[in-house]
């Protein structure tokens, strides 16, 4: 039994020790880095991931989006704040991709009600705070928190 505490408790050293500052491990494999007090435009957010050497978030599965939705609301002050999605539809009106190109999830359990809205220059995802962090299609220059995202 203590054996397997301090395994596990060397193991979570490990991962902690593997993010470099100022990312948090959110898995095993996976950094998080949330900035809750600068807000940015969609393109100055992806500026910030990338110069932390990161990527601004992608979710492509539930998982991801639990462990993000849990780490948003571990704190009242990080649940409070919109976080943009690295997810855009500026190029095909509609057809919503990712920043790696590959194609967003559309529906529950990721996107609110009616959501994507489709309406015109709103073109960029967000996790938003009103609506329980469920993703809304909002203009890309709108200023939000980020949330970044990279491999330990
Ligand atoms: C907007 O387009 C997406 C992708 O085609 C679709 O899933 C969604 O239902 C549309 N939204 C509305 C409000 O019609
Ligand atoms: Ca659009």
């Amino acid at each position: 039994m203590l054996l397997r505490l301090s395994s596990f408790l060397s193991a979570l050293a490990i991962v902690a020790a593997q993010c470099p500052d100022p990312y948090v491990p959110l898995d095993e494999t996976r950094c998080i880095l949330l900035d809750e007090i600068v807000t940015y435009t969609y393109d100055e957010a992806v500026s910030f991931c990338q110069t932390h050497g990161g990527s601004l978030l992608v979710i492509k599965d539930c998982e991801t989006f639990g462990l993000v939705y849990d780490y948003i609301h571990s704190e009242a002050v990080t649940t409070n704040h919109h976080y943009w999605l690295a997810a855009s539809d500026a190029e095909e009106e509609g057809t919503w991709k990712f920043i790696d190109k590959q194609p967003t999830p559309m529906g529950t359990p990721f996107w609110g009600p009616g959501q994507p809205s489709n309406r015109t220059g709103y073109n960029c995802g967000l996790l938003h705070a009103s609506y329980n962090h469920k993703w809304y299609d909002m203009p890309c220059t709108g200023k939000y928190n980020a949330i970044c995202l990279r491999s330990v």
